[in-house]
């Protein structure tokens, strides 16, 4: 059986679109785990590009997670997650686009300037699921991987505080968009609610999210944590992890 492999980080947004359009699609699939730092040996010589979900069916290899969720919806159509009026798909891919170039990015340098700095903690759950020995050397060697992860992202006090505003910005917008149906565009779950619980997740961690997020947690990304407590899009991100997430389809992990 040939089924499509997933080359992902476990503890990261634009991977669990991937991850969850495929179960959401029942459609099993082979998952291959990376962690960052040591994923640019694995993914550069084979694919000429170090950022994840990487996504190889049939020949084809697809990057980026919307030309990923582009094909697995013609691929695999039912259940659909585009709506099938013109407009509101259109609509629908706006919304992904938003969150997917604007949103996810300004949040994670936002969660990640509170959340890096704590190397045993943060190293620990990145490499989660790997064997001790494996974690304690992921642990020594996250200084430098941090660093360059810093870089990369742009991580630092000023897109910290732009992060949290268009975070505060993302979650308003899911309120007053979900307030008639409970859904972002019409009356049924679509790749909008799929991609816009995604990049928000990490502002409560649902239950169903595919990753863990252990305690007791240190200071900064408790405070980051609590910072969006009462706000009222949690309940949307809550409730759509919970109705629509679905279980894992991965055959092997
Ligand atoms: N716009 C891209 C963003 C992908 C992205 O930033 N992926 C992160 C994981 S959340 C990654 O692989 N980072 C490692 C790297 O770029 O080296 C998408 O939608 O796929």
């Amino acid at each position: 059986m040939n089924h499509p492999e997933l080359w992902q980080i476990r503890f990261s947004m634009y991977p669990e679109k991937a991850r969850w359009a495929l179960d959401y699609k029942q459609v099993p699939h082979v998952r291959h785990s990376l962690l960052p730092g040591p994923h640019v040996l694995t993914l550069m010589p084979r694919f000429g590009q170090k950022s994840m979900p990487i996504l190889r069916h049939d020949g084809r290899v697809l990057k980026n997670s919307a030309t990923v969720l582009d094909y697995v919806e013609r691929t695999w159509p039912d259940p659909p997650l585009y709506p099938a009026d013109a407009q509101q798909r259109a609509r629908a891919l706006e919304i992904q686009k938003w969150f997917d170039d604007e949103i996810g990015p300004a949040l994670r340098r936002a969660a990640f300037f509170e959340w890096l700095p704590h190397t045993e903690y943060a190293a620990r759950v990145l490499a989660g699921g790997l064997p001790a020995w494996q974690q304690k050397v992921y642990v020594s060697a996250f200084p430098c991987i941090r660093a360059v992860m810093r870089m990369d992202m742009q991580i630092g006090a000023a897109g910290a505080e732009t992060g949290r505003e268009r975070t505060k910005e993302a979650l308003d917008f899911v309120v007053r968009h979900a307030a008639e149906t409970g859904y972002l565009i019409g009356d049924r779950f679509s790749i909008a609610d799929l991609t816009a619980a995604t990049v928000l997740q990490a502002t409560c961690l649902p239950l169903e999210y595919p990753a863990s997020a252990p305690e007791p947690r240190p200071a900064g990304w408790q405070r980051w944590l609590e910072r969006w407590r009462d706000h009222p899009g949690l309940d949307y991100v809550r409730r759509i992890y919970r109705d629509h997430r679905g279980q894992s389809c991965a055959v092997s992990e």
